[in-house]
């Protein structure tokens, strides 16, 4: 894992370097793009569609780089990063900005959104663009919401199916107290971590189990370790676009408006490599060993209840809530 100072330390030097942070040289600019997944991961795929874009649109005058499987740091890191200017772009979870931005947190609580369709609706209608307008307040420019699939728990042990067999395990979640207080509800005991340090964790016993989506739990190897896989689809928690305000701010208004296009345009590219990823990633975690477990989702979702009406007692997390649950 890397350390907060050893990102800020990389980043001075790459930006020292020029390989970091809106770097213009003789009027062109090279945009900073970073991701905790690898370099064929949909999210990444998506954003580098975007640097083409923009390459091939203004002659090589824009153009991105991308900083794949975290090497720019953890997501609670680049997002720092993000708002005070040091690289440009940032894609994270829904769940790394909860505690931040509480308008995200309807979109990560459990059994709110119910599948793909219904998460589309929201991210693709006002309430989307009302939750990307909404980072601005905090030197952020939210550009685009993408897909991560249904999350759900695997764990080394035994087969989930229903709240009562997570008693004891302690399943590790993300830095978000919505999800921290959702596993806890459904009776297990959350872990607090950073994707990556999942493997290890696993590997080590540290943890029993985790959450997350089949893309997440194949590409990062967690499939290796885990082989109970419980489909409890508990949260459709969605990856966020997120641009630095300040290099925002420095872009005239016919490069926002191309950049905003093209965000808004990438969506489409992302759910189609999306869709062949999550089937693949699937496939492959079958053939590996992975064992699928159905679960009593009703039971899971009971169980939740507590949980999600803490949140719901914060107006602007209720309001959010209403519309998202208006459009199921
Ligand atoms: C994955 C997201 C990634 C998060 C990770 C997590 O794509 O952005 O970091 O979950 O659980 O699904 O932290």
């Amino acid at each position: 894992m890397i350390s907060r100072r050893q990102v800020v330390a990389g980043s001075g030097l790459a930006l020292a370097t020029g390989a970091a942070g809106c770097t213009p040289a003789a009027g062109r600019t090279t945009f900073t793009a970073c991701d905790v997944h690898r370099d064929e991961y949909p999210t990444v795929v998506a954003v580098k569609w975007i640097g083409d874009q923009l390459s091939a649109q203004t002659g090589g005058r824009l153009s991105l780089r991308s900083y794949p499987s975290a090497q720019l740091g953890a997501e609670d890191d680049t997002i720092i990063l993000a708002q005070s200017g040091v690289i440009d772009l940032c894609r994270v979870n829904s769940a790394g900005l909860n505690n931040a931005f509480p308008m995200t947190q309807p979109l990560s609580m459990p059994f709110v959104i119910e599948g793909e369709d219904h998460l589309h609706a929201v991210c693709d209608g006002p309430t989307g663009q009302q939750i990307l307008q909404g980072f601005e307040v905090r030197g952020l420019v939210g550009l685009a919401i993408y897909d991560a699939g249904g999350r759900c728990f695997y764990n080394t042990h035994r087969p989930i199916e229903k709240p009562a067999d997570l008693h004891g395990l302690k399943i590790r979640v993300p830095q978000s107290d919505v999800f921290i207080e959702a596993v806890a509800a459904m009776g297990a005991n959350p872990t607090p971590l950073t994707v990556s340090a999942v493997y290890s964790s696993l590997q080590s016993r540290l943890i029993d189990g985790a959450e997350n989506n089949w893309p997440t739990f194949e590409t990062s190897r967690h499939v290796e370790v885990a082989k109970y896989w419980s489909q409890t689809r508990h949260s459709y928690s969605p990856e966020f676009l997120l641009m630095s305000k300040q290099s925002y701010d420095r872009l005239n208004g016919a490069d926002r408006d191309l950049l905003r296009d093209l965000a808004r345009r990438s969506v489409a590219v992302m759910r189609e490599a999306w869709k062949a990823t999550e089937a693949e990633a699937r496939d492959k975690a079958l053939a590996e060993g992975t064992q699928v477990v159905e679960v009593d989702r009703v039971a899971f979702q009971n169980a939740c209840k507590p949980a999600v009406d803490v949140r719901l007692q914060d107006d602007q997390v209720r309001a959010i809530h209403a519309q998202i649950r208006g459009l199921a």
